[in-house]
């Protein structure tokens, strides 16, 4: 059954690049197709590519990569399909000045062999040496329901529908759609369709496997899909395996034995390299002797919301703290303008940060900025963060993962006039 079904794919993927190859400029699918030389198992293979709504951030589409490696695995079980890393570019967060910040392959910032342990991945680059030119055979642009859903009818489906959205894509003199593609110009896509999503990944498995035979498909606004199982195993599974890459990790480690007096090996957090190795932490670590804080600031006070502190109110927080816990150093990671950083070092003169030299900036770029932040917050004794930021739930999945007490953990600052001021949820590994 898998066979056939496969076959087919392969086949009639052949016939339409040969089709539209027929019509097409002086760079044509059909033509790279056919000149590259083929092993039979990668003719087999089928890629899924995705996108996430452009103003998401690098946090928000980090977890949006763990629905999309629950969606791999279930389509695995019919066939041999790969998942193509979605390069990193144009993030609304990336404001450095001067330095390019497009097309960014993952193992800028990810340990791509780490990534492999879980699921089969590829950086694009790889997709359009392998797949024979710069050409999605599909692409499903996934959306909502335009009637939304009644109260209390809650039910996964998947249904081809008109755009509700202008789309985002637009036909060229050959008949392709030209669009963003992670900023390759020369990417176009072959077809482009609307699917109204309602549930998890996985659910548009069977779309993938049975109404089409394209054998590249990206989904664009993967985002409207949701967990398969959160917080489960597959979902810790493959969260463990977004292992930084290592010259981050480097930078973090040095910068907390220059600045911090923190080192693996008096803090107690033994790092194993291959994620599968690791079980169940026979002991708590300690952490370095600094208390971690992750202030969000810029979008999330310009709405003057109620869960997130002023500075004056953070500043004092950090000074009980210090008090409570007996530690002298506090690590602040944040995201604030120059004027918040100068009451900043007012209200807090011995907060340490790290703050990357230009020649840094441009090498590790903001991406790796924000991932050396949240791996020295992960490895302190005590962290707080900012509330419902994405950026801070990362710092706690990565103290879940070094094995951190999860009171040190799931600590959150709470608005000045704040009532309720629930505290994050414990989210437990599963191995
Ligand atoms: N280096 C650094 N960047 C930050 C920090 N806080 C926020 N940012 C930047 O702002 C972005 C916030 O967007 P996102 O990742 O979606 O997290 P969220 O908006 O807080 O849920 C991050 O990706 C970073 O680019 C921080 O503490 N350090
Ligand atoms: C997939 O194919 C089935 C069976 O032909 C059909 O009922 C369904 O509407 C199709 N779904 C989509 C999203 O095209
Ligand atoms: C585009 O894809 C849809 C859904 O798979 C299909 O029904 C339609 O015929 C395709 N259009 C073209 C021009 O191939
Ligand atoms: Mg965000």
């Amino acid at each position: 059954m898998a066979a056939s079904v496969l076959f087919c794919a392969v086949w009639s993927t052949a016939v339409l690049l040969s089709e539209v190859g027929a019509e097409g400029g002086e760079f044509s699918p059909g033509q790279s197709a056919a000149s590259l030389p083929l092993g039979a198992a990668a003719a087999e293979r089928r890629y899924l590519l995705y996108d996430v709504n452009p103003p998401e951030g690098f946090n928000l589409r980090r977890d949006v990569y763990i629905r999309m490696a629950s969606l791999i695995k279930t389509l695995r079980k019919s066939s041999d399909w790969v998942l193509v890393l979605p390069p990193w570019g144009r993030l609304y967060h990336w404001q450095s000045p001067d330095i390019h910040q497009v097309r960014i392959p993952w193992a800028e910032f990810f340990d791509l062999d780490s990534l492999n342990k879980n699921i089969p991945v590829i950086e694009y680059e790889d997709f359009l040496a392998e797949s024979g030119g710069p050409f999605i055979d599909q692409v499903y642009v996934l959306q909502g329901y335009a009637e939304g859903w009644k109260e209390g009818t809650w039910e996964e489906k998947v249904d081809r529908r008109p755009c509700i959205d202008k789309l985002m894509y637009s036909e060229d003199k050959s008949g392709y759609y030209r669009g963003w593609f992670w900023g390759y110009e020369e990417t176009r896509g072959i077809n482009v369709t609307c699917l109204s999503v309602q549930g998890s990944a996985s659910i548009i498995a069977p779309v993938l496997l049975k109404n089409t035979t394209a054998r590249s498909v990206m989904l664009d606004r993967a985002e409207n899909l949701l967990h398969d199982h959160y917080g489960g195993k597959d979902y810790w599974d493959t969260r463990r395996s977004m292992v930084f890459a290592q010259h981050l990790r480097i930078v973090g480690d040095e910068f907390r034995a220059r600045l911090l007096q923190s080192n693996d090996k008096t803090d107690k957090t033994i790092f194993q390299e291959d994620w599968t190795k690791v079980k169940v932490k026979p002991s708590l670590p300690l952490g370095g002797p600094y208390l971690a804080v992750h202030l969000r600031r810029k979008d999330f006070i310009w709405g003057h919301r109620e869960d997130v502190p002023s500075l004056r109110r953070a500043a004092e927080e950090i000074h009980s703290l210090l008090k409570k816990l007996k530690l002298k150093k506090v690590f602040i990671a944040t995201d604030s303008d120059r004027q918040d950083l100068e009451e900043l070092q007012k209200l807090i003169p011995e907060m340490v940060r790290y703050e990357p030299t230009w020649e840094e900036l441009e090498l590790y770029k903001d991406g790796g900025v924000a991932i050396i932040d949240q791996w020295i917050c992960a490895h302190a004794r005590y962290f707080i963060g900012t509330s419902v930021s994405t950026f801070s739930f990362r710092i706690h999945e990565e103290r879940e993962i070094l094995g951190f007490d999860p009171k040190t953990t799931y600590n959150r600052f709470c608005g000045d006039q704040e009532k309720n001021c629930e505290q994050p949820t414990h989210w437990k590994i599963v191995y």
